[in-house]
């Protein structure tokens, strides 16, 4: 009968201690997992400027019709149409994003409002990007794409769930067929855009979530760029630099 207390009475004490720890870990192991995660999504802008992999967006929204997909230089989604083929190894990082599936190419390929094509931004497939920025104030926005079709190369910017004018009808110069820098708007009168008419004003330090959205569907995009200079970047542009959080 003692032990029989002793068996009863000392196993529900462990238990709770155990239940305790279990818990206590839990909570940690959450803890360091959001941590992680932030430094792994949190881009730093320094000195004027911050570079951003297209693939490394924190989420997507407004898919329904039209989205983003992943390719890499082993991986091609298998969304039809999409009559080019994978870009991915000239691509920084080895991987980038392209809106599909793509059902206008050519300026012969019927326009269909909301579907192929929306000149209103934040409506279809909007990405989103945290950077903490060190210095605000106004930068010019690039984006490194790569155009096929005439009617593949049309982009919206956005920050902090605004999409702003300077931020509308980011426009490539028609299918170049490889991966460039640009940094224009199309306008009424110049359909190619206008240089240092794309940009975003970031009103103060810290946070700030960025967003690109569709124009045209097909459009490939690899890599993008906030710089205060109105200068193209080289190559695959500056390095990524994460930011790094706290404990
Ligand atoms: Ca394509
Ligand atoms: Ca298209
Ligand atoms: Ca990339």
């Amino acid at each position: 009968m003692k032990m029989k207390l002793i068996h009863f009475g000392i196993f529900p004490v462990l238990g709770m201690i155990l239940m305790n720890c279990q818990h206590q870990n839990s909570e940690k192991n959450a803890g360091e997992v959001k941590v992680v995660e932030k430094q792994e999504m949190i881009f730093e802008e320094m000195n004027g400027i911050v570079g951003v992999e297209a693939e490394h967006y924190i989420s997507q929204t407004d898919t329904a019709v039209r989205k983003w997909y992943l390719t890499t230089t082993s991986k091609t989604p298998d969304v039809q149409p999409d009559l080019d083929g994978n870009h991915a190894e000239t691509a920084s990082n080895g991987a980038y994003l392209e809106i599909l599936p793509d059902t206008r190419v050519t300026h012969d390929d019927s326009l269909i409002w909301a579907t192929n094509f929306i000149n209103d931004p934040g409506e279809m497939a909007i990405l989103t990007y945290k950077v903490h920025f060190n210095n605000p104030g106004k930068y010019f926005v690039w984006v490194r794409a790569n155009c096929h079709g005439t009617e593949d190369n049309g982009i919206h910017v956005g920050i902090d769930g605004t999409w702003p004018e300077t931020g509308q009808r980011i426009q490539f110069w028609g299918n170049k067929k490889e991966w460039s820098w640009e940094s224009r708007q199309r306008t009424d009168s110049v359909h190619t855009g206008v240089e240092e008419l794309i940009y975003l004003e970031v009103d103060k330090p810290g946070l700030h979530t960025i967003h690109f959205s569709m124009r045209e569907d097909g459009f490939e995009m690899d890599k993008w760029v906030m710089s205060k200079e109105y200068v193209k970047p080289e190559g695959t542009g500056p390095e990524e630099r994460l930011k790094k959080v706290e404990n």
